[in-house]
């Protein structure tokens, strides 16, 4: 019920307390309950008398109504969950998933208590500080082609913090996004597939925007969107700038390869590569479609390495 009078709240300049209770079938009193828990919540909320409430300024809320006012994509984002608190937003995403949600449902939260990082890796989620998502793909292809779904969510990340806060990023082999040599977004990737063909995708994306300082172990190479533009930027923007975003990237069919290289942190560089049985050292040539890099050792050798099997570190520090 709160998310149905945040919605009135948003849509109409005064929204009269009767109205809201016709509508919702409740009582008056549930009403102004409702609209003070709104208040607690940071909403301002004005009561003008008989006209009833208005809202005059919004907190920087990732709740559903907010994220959807101004939404204009065509599916991604059109069903979409906020919870409050959540272990993984992935995790969620695959259970919902698996239950039918439809190709762009949307799982948002405020905190993660368990946020999975890559190959078992956590990834550290406080509330209130960032953006955790999964996005809910159902695409038709095959399970190779799924690759590409990696990239094109790296591409629409960095779309995005460029559309809603003016920010350049870049994407670190394989899909870390970086700001100025740090991360302030990772991604993962996780699909549901046999054989022939992929049932679902979640695309879980977790985005560093508020904080202003991190764990030790990561103080070194983790930034935020707010570090980074010296504002303090709004989560829901960013959100509707991502979904508007990776619409768009779906469009560029061949031309994502090329938009993926021109936002590259990687490409050019001299890299390091560390896998389990190879180590070494050269420069990173190029990215392939299926979303292998390809290195170019000190003998001359052009190696093709997967992100599933190395890590990639510049030689002159994280990026
Ligand atoms: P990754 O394995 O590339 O990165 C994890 C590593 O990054 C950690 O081992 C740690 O060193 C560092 N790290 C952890 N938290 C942060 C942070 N907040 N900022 C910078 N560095 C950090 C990247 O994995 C994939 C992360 C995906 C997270 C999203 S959030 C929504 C969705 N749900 C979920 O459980 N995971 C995804």
């Amino acid at each position: 019920m709160m998310d149905q009078i945040l919605s009135r709240l948003l849509e109409n300049e005064t929204v009269s307390g009767q109205a809201l209770s016709e509508e919702l079938g409740v009582t008056r009193a549930a009403v102004w309950k409702k609209i003070d828990a709104l208040r607690d919540a940071g909403f301002d909320i004005e009561s003008c008398g008989r006209q009833g409430y208005r809202l005059n300024g919004c907190p920087d809320s990732l709740r559903v109504p907010v994220v959807l006012h101004g939404l204009d994509t065509k599916w991604a984002g059109r069903e979409m969950v906020y919870l409050e608190s959540v272990d993984s937003t992935n995790r969620y995403a695959r259970k919902w998933a698996a239950e039918g949600a439809a190709h762009g449902a949307l799982v948002l939260a405020d905190e993660q208590t368990a946020g999975r990082g890559r190959r078992g890796r956590s990834w550290i989620s406080p509330a209130g500080e960032g953006i955790f998502m999964s996005l809910i793909m159902r695409p038709h292809a095959h399970p190779s082609e799924v690759a590409r779904l990696s990239l094109q969510t790296a591409l629409a990340v960095v779309k995005a913090l460029h559309d809603a806060c003016g920010l350049d990023a870049q994407i670190k082999w394989p899909n870390d996004i970086v700001c100025a040599g740090r991360k302030i977004c990772g991604l993962l990737l996780e699909m549901n597939a046999d054989e022939q063909a992929v049932h679902d995708v979640v695309a879980g994306i977790g985005i560093n925007v508020h904080q202003k300082q991190f764990d030790e172990d990561i103080q070194k190479t983790a930034s935020s969107v707010d570090l980074q533009t010296g504002r303090k930027e709004n989560r829901a923007a960013i959100v509707r700038a991502f979904l508007r975003a990776f619409e768009e990237t779906e469009q560029l069919g061949d031309g994502l390869m090329e938009a993926y290289r021109a936002h590259s942190a990687t490409l050019g560089r001299q890299v390091e590569v560390i896998g389990s049985d190879c180590r070494f050292v050269g420069v990173a040539l190029d990215v392939t479609d299926s979303g292998s890099l390809i290195v170019e050792d000190q003998q001359g050798r052009k190696r093709e390495v997967l992100a599933a099997d190395v890590s990639v570190r510049g030689l002159m520090g994280y990026v």
